[in-house]
């Protein structure tokens, strides 16, 4: 008998088909990415690393012919050591790095690394606070790091930007050991300029090296697509990012930087030059065992599409979308935090807009096949299980094909639901609205199944 598991997948592959995905840290692979993932890649062990020779020199057709000598613990690696150093070869040339560790089984994993790689236990770390819209890894109490390191947080401004002028001050009265930029809820687009600056000023006060780390897992395929400026291109050390959001890979981490690359079996100086060679060994064996080679395969195969010139209109495509939902909100009357986005990502104020909170408003539009998430707003005074706001985004619609008419569509079923929200005001109540909400889910399929996802 066939195991129960698979009707669910079946399931879940006709909810996807059938309801648009709007949130914004999600997206659908290809089919390639889909086949390498389910590879026989699964079977081997490889912990360590393949030889970094010739990295960033080397064609692939010259990767693909060699044999390499490597720093693993298993044998049997002639194939899965080529797939690793063709994805890590793809990702240095994506992002400009130097380096890049391919190995993190998440962008959690990624950030705890690049901590572990460079900090001491207590040492003092300036990031974006989760409430103005940073990460939970970010220095959240809850989390492992935040018991380890010594958090900082800064905050956004009214208008929704970074509050560079708080930045600066906790920077210079802190002196950090690493600043990060990074967020999961921000809809601008950051410094990076003047945060290199700040990093400068603080160094000078410094005894010790400051690392400068951007953690950009929401934009990373904005930024591979020459969309959105690159932190490796204004200094920053380190950029991480998860692969699975606009990278639009396989769920999985990643970890690039600028420096020297070496072998890993030999403990650098704790430089910021050596910081390629410290995140290796901070990743394996530092925070992770045996790495998953058919992530790293499906990977590789996203970075390669990455670079294809396709990738680049759809990442302009995904920006102009957001571009023009947000706009079509506003006109429906939607209250936008930062009034706009100059990303993928909106954030929208659905109590000042309508008066009822971020969660009710999630699970009617589920109701009604959109999903997106309710989302904390700075500022937010509410639990975080009923914050004010919802967070949406373009990165997966895009990947269907849909344009801005559909943007305008999607407006109109969002102002729909959000008025039935107004009358049922608790979740319980929404069940007197079942008909009209299966009225929207219908359109919102009709208009659904003329966009196929690619992997289905
Ligand atoms: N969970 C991710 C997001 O939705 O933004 C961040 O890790």
């Amino acid at each position: 008998m066939k195991d129960l598991v698979f009707d669910l997948i079946n399931q879940e592959k006709t909810r996807q088909s059938e309801g648009l995905e709007l949130i914004p840290s999600e997206n659908y692979v290809s089919k390639d990415v889909l086949n390498a993932m389910g590879s026989v890649l699964t079977n081997k062990y490889s912990e360590g690393y393949p030889s970094f020779e010739g990295i960033n020199e080397w064609s692939e057709d010259e990767i693909a012919d060699k044999i390499l000598p490597n720093y693993r613990y298993y044998g049997g690696q002639e194939n899965v050591d080529r797939i690793e150093r063709l994805a890590i070869d793809r990702a240095c040339r994506l992002f400009h790095a130097d380096h890049a560790n391919v190995q993190p089984h998440s962008g959690a994993q990624a950030n705890n690394a690049v901590y572990f790689a460079w900090l001491e236990p207590g040492d003092t770390v300036l990031g974006m606070s989760l409430p103005a819209g940073g990460h939970l890894t970010h220095g959240a109490k809850v989390t492992l790091s935040a018991h380890i390191y010594n958090f900082i947080g800064y905050g956004v401004t009214e208008d929704g930007d970074i509050d560079y002028d708080e930045l600066e001050n906790l920077a210079l009265e802190h002196l950090p050991k690493l600043i990060l930029i990074g967020y999961s809820a921000f809809m601008k687009i950051p410094d990076f300029a003047r945060v290199a600056k700040i990093r400068e000023k603080v160094q000078q006060k410094s005894e010790h090296e400051v690392l400068l780390m951007a953690d950009m897992a929401h934009v990373a395929g904005l930024i591979a697509a020459g969309e959105h400026p690159n932190p490796l291109d204004y200094g920053f050390d380190v950029m991480t990012t998860t692969t699975h959001k606009t990278l639009r890979g396989p769920r999985g981490g990643l970890i690039l930087s600028k420096g020297n690359v070496a072998s890993p079996l030999k403990k650098p100086e704790k430089t910021l030059k050596n910081i390629p060679i410290l995140i290796d060994r901070a990743v394996f064996p530092g925070t992770q065992g045996g790495p998953l080679e058919h992530i790293i395969a499906a990977k590789a195969v996203a970075f390669g599409e990455a670079l294809k010139p396709e990738f680049k209109t759809y990442a302009k495509n995904i920006i102009k979308n957001a571009k023009a939902l947000a706009e079509e909100l506003k006109s429906q009357g939607f209250i936008l935090q930062g009034n706009g986005t100059d990303n993928h990502l909106i954030l929208i104020n659905v109590k000042n807009s309508f008066g009822f909170d971020g969660k009710l408003y999630e699970k009617a539009l589920d109701k009604a096949g959109l999903t997106l998430n309710a989302n904390s707003l700075p500022h937010d005074k509410g639990a975080a299980f009923r914050p004010s706001g919802v967070r949406l985004g373009t990165p997966a619609i895009t990947t269907r094909g849909l344009g801005t008419p559909e943007m305008k569509t999607l407006a109109h079923w969002m102002k729909r639901v959000a008025e039935i929200c107004e009358k049922a005001e608790t979740e319980e109540e929404l069940n007197n609205y079942a008909e009209d909400l299966t009225v929207i889910k219908n359109e919102v399929r009709t208009l659904a199944l003329k966009f196929p996802i690619p992997s289905v």
